[in-house]
């Protein structure tokens, strides 16, 4: 059985889960409390140098940190990553694109509120700073759905994952989804798939 070292409010521990659950691969969860410094002792440094959650032990293979190299690997050779090269070229450009633009924006900005629970104030110019990233990331998104029901193709693949878990919880960032209609609907669609479930379900 797969072991995910995993902090349930992380989206990039949630694009694994939701991978997991979506192939039925059964897995177990260990909670790691980020907020007290729990994936930086010596002995989670020892898993992950990067000091970071997600982390998967996978049986007879060893450890696997980076969400998208840890979805890459569960869903080779699935429905969720595409067979023509060309498309599943473009299933990385998106998720390349949530790495260096989406994720550190909505994901960090998230991260101060939710986590943290600092405030607006207190955060000020750099909160947003943040935000107007955050913004600008999801116009691109909300381009790229337009007409479509899922990033690549007429298929739900990977890059729907990995964009998805920051995207949903903007509003827990302070960003309004509301302008963005393909974004709500490109929503809809994916939490009607098959074992869905909301991001803090282990
Ligand atoms: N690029 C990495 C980012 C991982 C990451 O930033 N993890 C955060 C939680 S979402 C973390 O573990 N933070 C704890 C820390 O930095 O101490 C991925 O996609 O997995």
């Amino acid at each position: 059985m797969y072991r995910l070292y995993d902090y349930l409010p992380s989206g990039n521990g949630y694009k694994v889960r939701l991978t997991l659950r979506y192939l039925a691969l059964p897995y177990e969860v260990v909670e790691v409390d980020i907020k007290q410094g729990a994936s930086r002792t010596p002995e989670f440094l020892a898993m992950n140098p990067n000091g970071r959650i997600p982390v998967l032990d996978v049986p007879g293979r060893g450890l696997l940190a980076e969400s998208h190299a840890i979805i890459s690997y569960l869903g080779k050779g699935s429905s969720l990553v595409p067979d023509d090269s060309w498309d599943e070229a473009l299933m990385w450009q998106w998720m390349c694109f949530e790495q260096y633009n989406l994720e550190p924006a909505i994901g960090t900005a998230r991260f101060w509120l939710r986590s943290q629970r600092r405030t607006a104030e207190e955060l000020g110019e750099r909160l947003t700073e943040k935000l107007n990233a955050g913004r600008a990331a999801l116009e691109v998104l909300e381009k790229g759905l337009s007409g479509r029901n899922f990033l690549v193709g007429d298929f739900y693949s990977l890059a729907d994952i990995a964009l998805y878990a920051y995207t949903h919880v903007a509003p827990e960032a302070g960003i309004d989804l509301h302008p963005y209609p393909a974004i709500r609907s490109w929503i809809r669609n994916i939490e009607s798939e098959r074992r869905w479930a909301p991001i803090t379900s282990r």
